[in-house]
């Protein structure tokens, strides 16, 4: 199937939607026939990355580990999604910097930190609020939100389908897919 490869790096708070959305661009471009793959925290934190936690300089690794990983599937010619928060601009802008122009494409998944407290799935902001995890994101970390991301998603205000079809619309007019 002749594709281009490119990495859909995904950034936004806890509770915005990232994995869901991911998921399900991924079975839309598997359907496809597509060659896909998603980076998330079941497969990356749980194992390549599971000696780091959530300090500033731990992120800063664990987005630094899955940029490299991400290249590694776009030079083997696969559309990778990651689902990370991904919190500070710098850390993000540096993982641009492996990509030839047009290769990295970064998806803000925006919605606002009230109403991913509001979901809450995990109960983790009620954590966090009560002091029970701290340096979380949103709350007593940072999140950086993206200047110039080639996608916006506002996934208070879409469903996951309108979502996945925005993405897609963006890689058929980049003649991606
Ligand atoms: C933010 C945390 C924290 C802290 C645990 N801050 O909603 P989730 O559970 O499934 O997604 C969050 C995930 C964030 O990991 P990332 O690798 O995406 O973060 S980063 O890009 O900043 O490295 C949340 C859970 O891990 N989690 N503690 N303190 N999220």
């Amino acid at each position: 199937n002749g594709h281009a490869s490119c990495v859909l790096w995904f950034t936004g708070l806890s509770g915005s939607g990232k994995s869901t959305i991911a998921n399900a661009v991924s079975g839309e471009l598997y359907r496809q026939g597509i060659s896909e793959y998603v980076l998330d925290g079941d497969n990356i934190r749980h194992g390549l990355n599971k000696d780091l936690g959530f300090s500033d300089y731990d992120r800063t690794e664990n987005i630094r580990r899955i940029g490299e990983v991400a290249k590694l599937f776009v030079d083997s010619g696969t559309i990778v999604t990651t689902a990370f928060i991904s919190p500070f601009r710098s850390d993000r802008d540096q993982v641009r910097a492996l990509f030839e122009e047009g290769e990295f494409i970064e998806v803000f998944i925006d919605c606002p930190l009230e109403q991913c407290e509001a979901r809450d799935p995990k109960k983790l902001y009620e954590k966090a609020r009560r002091g029970e995890i701290k340096d979380f994101t949103g709350i007593d970390s940072p999140y950086e939100a993206p200047e110039r991301p080639e996608v916006t998603i506002r996934s208070d205000q879409l469903s996951v389908e309108e979502a996945v079809q925005q993405i897609l619309q963006y890689l058929q007019e980049k003649n991606i897919i």
